[in-house]
């Protein structure tokens, strides 16, 4: 045995091999790998629909090195005037409520009429627990194995915002290489859902039987932004639950103020699992689009966005740069300890850290 460990010609199933590697050189031809495509080759090939070099540009765009973010720029910005002709549709409920199911199924029905279908996700606790983005691939597998599909799970940042400022650039990505759908997941957790509200056309949120508001964690804000709601695994014994649950829904919703899309929300049921109620979803979209692209507040919202997401970078750009400059670090710890021992205020110590 441990002389076949020696063998260079010995494999050792299922033992990572990592060990046995330099891994020096490992890294060096990561590194390479990264570098070495060419910004106009990049742009080709995701112009010519090239999934290898689309997953090579979100790399860079999810990159925290500055040469690779410029690299990203100059695609991104390349790929601009091909993006924009898609519809965008977030996602979101509490956890188990059937989402990557939902999105499997739904993905599905769209290749099968011909669409392009991207999925991303924003997931703040992606970089803590490793295990949704797992229980994900293996609940979108078949449309994982679709040619007319591109799933991407979330990137990982360390702030909300930057994780959101790279999934709107991987949006334009996606667009500028064809998908005519995107699909964005979020969890229904904290502030992710206003964040994916601001990027897309179409917000569904998803919602179980029976439960009320309350208990199913979803806050009315959430309610209020939902262009539809679906109610999801309305089938077996859980059929005609579905059904009140539906009616209850449609009530409260008549007591929320008229959109400015001029857009009433819908109430629906469906069974992600059993494929039923799914096509009526993409109707219900379809209606939309076709009303806002009338009524032209599809632009607009588009444009409101733009706007939003301009001013959002130039915040968080400035916040990084003030804090990480080095003497506001220092001179940071200093005014805090000022501040403990009452010699200053904060009101006071803002203003002389802004004014270095
Ligand atoms: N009966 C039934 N179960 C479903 C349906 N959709 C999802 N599920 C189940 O609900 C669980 C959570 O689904 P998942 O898609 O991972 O939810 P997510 O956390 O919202 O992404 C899984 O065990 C699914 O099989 C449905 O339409 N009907
Ligand atoms: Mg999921």
């Amino acid at each position: 045995m441990a002389k076949e460990k020696k063998s260079a010609l010995k494999k050792n199933e299922g033992v990572s091999q990592s060990e046995l590697t330099n891994s020096n050189a490992i890294s060096h031809i990561k590194k390479k790998r990264l570098e070495s495509p060419n910004t106009q080759t990049l742009i080709k090939h995701i112009l010519n629909k090239d999934i290898s070099a689309l997953s090579r540009a979100i790399t860079l765009v999810e990159s925290n090195n500055p040469k690779h973010l410029k690299q990203a720029n100059n695609i991104i910005n390349a790929c601009l005037p091909h993006a924009e002709k898609s519809i965008r549709i977030g996602i979101t409920g509490v956890p188990g409520v059937g989402k990557s199911s939902f999105i499997e199924t739904f993905g599905k029905h769209l290749t099968a009429i011909g669409k392009r279908v991207a999925v991303l996700a924003i997931d703040p606790s992606s970089s803590l627990s490793k295990g949704s983005i797992l229980g994900d691939k293996t609940r979108m597998e078949t449309l994982a194995k679709d040619p007319n599909a591109f799933i991407r799970p979330s990137a990982t940042g360390t702030t909300l915002g930057g994780v959101a400022r790279k999934t709107r650039e991987t949006i334009t990505l996606c667009e500028a290489a064809g998908y005519n759908v995107i699909i964005i997941e979020t969890v229904g957790v904290g502030q992710s859902e206003t964040t994916v509200h601001s990027m897309v056309d179409f917000f569904l949120l998803l919602q179980l039987t029976g439960a009320g508001d309350d208990l199913q964690g979803i806050k009315r804000g959430v309610i209020e932004m939902a262009d539809a709601i679906a109610i999801n695994k309305a089938d077996g014994a859980n059929l005609k639950q579905a059904q009140l649950t539906k009616a209850d829904l449609e009530r409260s919703l008549h007591l929320y103020p008229e959109k400015e899309s001029q857009w009433q929300p819908k109430v629906t049921t469906c069974s992600a699992l059993k494929n039923e109620g799914i096509a009526d979803v993409w109707q219900l979209i379809l209606e939309y689009i076709h009303l806002t692209k009338k009524n032209h507040y599809f632009e607009v919202k588009r444009r409101e966005q733009n706007k939003y997401w301009l001013i959002q970078t130039i915040e968080s750009q400035l916040k990084y740069d003030f804090f990480n400059r080095e003497t506001i670090q220092k001179e940071m710890a200093k005014q805090i300890e000022l501040i403990e021992q009452q010699k200053t205020t904060p009101f006071a110590a803002a203003e002389y850290l802004l004014g270095l």
